[in-house]
């Protein structure tokens, strides 16, 4: 036991009427909603990187922070291991994710950084043995370091690549080996800061081959989880090719690999791109790619990724129903990419956040679900398209029609189509009497 969480206790369902700051209120992961537990709704996971990793920092100055385990090369790893799993126990939920640079330091070469993350790998294994805690997620982290400054994948520099493919097969085989539910691919780096020095063509080559080559090895390994893309439209970089999720799935569905990999929605990159959170999890639901969720919120004035929590239970009620509608994520969860403020320095900060967070999602998981119980929503839904389930709307579908025939139509039946009222005020009531 470290004294990091010294005074803390457990983090509990109290009800909605609890008063007690370090408890839950709506969060009750035994409950039953809509046939299912919360906890295997919402599968919530924690971020190493924002949780133990953040320093506080911002683009005017560095750290704010003050953990026992900075500078501390190995050692400090393994105190941050230590510290993690508490957490985790703490705030009772069942999954984290984590980059391999999240959670061991860089070494002098690839080899010795590979070897720091696995000793601190065989550390999770034991513990995720003893404590149960699940692996939602494992990433490389492609950016951070200089060497990434122009790409991993889509680097001008073939060393870059290779460079990058030795952390991912490091990374990929660790998840794997802790039974990770998913692999994460984030190219925050993959993309360009000005087109002056940059081949587009030849830089989606390169990110397609390399995609190609993780889902190689991930099923050469027997690696059962799902290949995740996280979309971003920009940040590190002036652009990011995996803008979106429609942009993420023409890019796959040209190099013949839209069957192979889901997308990680961000709820902060939604917004970035100009969509809403609710509009990238309808597309991608739409399209069979919707994975796994990043959870967390921008502040809409600063336009960029400020990784709050989520505090927005009608915007998650939006997400859960898209959720609800296909199935749940499967392997996929909640994922809390989301960090505390840099004034937040207090460990039970790092408690606020992700009870709050939580209690979000579990009232929008409600939400949905009610909405959906009651069944007016989806009815009004269907009643709009119902045109298209029979006679000519049907045929036209199905392809039995031409362009004249359709003509012919129109003219022989006369058909004068009147408009009827899209009833948006109407919708947007009554989805707030489940909110
Ligand atoms: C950054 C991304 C990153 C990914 C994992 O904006 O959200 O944190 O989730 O590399
Ligand atoms: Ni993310
Ligand atoms: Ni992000």
């Amino acid at each position: 036991m470290s004294d990091f969480f010294k005074g803390l206790s457990k983090v509990k369902y109290e009800g909605s009427e609890s008063k007690n700051p370090l408890a839950y209120r709506h969060y009750n992961k035994d409950e039953i909603v809509a046939g299912k537990r919360m906890e295997d709704h919402i599968r919530p996971a924690i971020a190493y990187w924002h949780t133990f990793a953040a320093e506080g920092g911002d683009p005017f100055g560095g750290r704010t922070f003050d953990r026992p385990w900075y500078d501390k090369g190995m050692e400090g790893a393994k105190l941050k291991a230590e510290v993690a799993f508490e957490f985790f126990d703490l705030l009772d939920v069942p999954f984290f994710c984590f980059h391999d640079v999240d959670i061991a330091p860089e070494g002098a070469t690839l080899a010795e950084s590979n070897k720091n993350v696995r000793e601190i790998g065989d550390i999770f294994a034991k513990k995720m043995e003893q404590t149960g805690t699940k692996l939602l997620w494992g990433t490389a982290n492609l950016f951070s370091n200089r060497r990434y400054m122009a790409g991993a994948a889509t680097n001008p520099d073939p060393d870059v690549f290779a460079y990058a493919a030795g952390q991912v097969k490091n990374v990929l085989e660790l998840t794997h080996e802790l039974g990770g539910q998913n692999y994460v691919l984030w190219g925050g780096r993959e993309g360009y800061e000005t087109l002056l020095n940059t081949k587009v063509g030849h830089e989606a080559d390169q990110m397609a081959r390399f995609l190609h080559l993780v889902i190689d090895h991930a099923k050469k390994i027997g690696f059962d989880g799902t290949i995740l893309i996280e979309p971003k439209p920009q940040e590190p970089s002036k652009h990011q090719y995996d803008f979106d999720v429609a942009t993420v799935y023409g890019f796959l569905q040209r190099y013949g690999l839209e069957k192979e990999v889901k997308c990680n929605i961000e709820v902060g990159h939604a917004f970035l791109a100009g969509h809403s959170f609710e509009h990238e999890l309808a597309i991608a639901s739409s399209l069979g790619m919707l994975g796994s969720v990043d959870a967390n919120r921008n502040d809409l004035q600063s336009g960029w990724d400020t990784d709050q929590f989520p505090n927005n239970a009608g915007e998650m009620a939006l997400a859960f129903y898209y959720i609800l509608k296909q199935g749940g994520l499967g392997k996929g969860g909640f994922n809390f990419d989301a960090k505390v403020r840099r004034q937040s320095l207090d460990p039970a900060d790092l408690l606020y956040g992700h009870i709050g967070g939580l209690d979000t999602l579990a009232r929008g998981l409600k939400g949905a679900a009610a909405l959906i119980a009651d069944g007016e929503f989806d009815r009004l839904l269907d009643e709009r398209y119902a045109g298209w389930d029979s006679g000519m709307g049907k045929d036209i579908l199905a392809g039995k029609l031409s362009l004249a025939e359709i003509a012919d139509r129109v003219h022989a039946e006369n058909i004068n189509p009147q408009p009827r009222s899209g009833r948006q005020e109407y919708l947007e009531n009554l989805v707030n009497r489940f909110v």
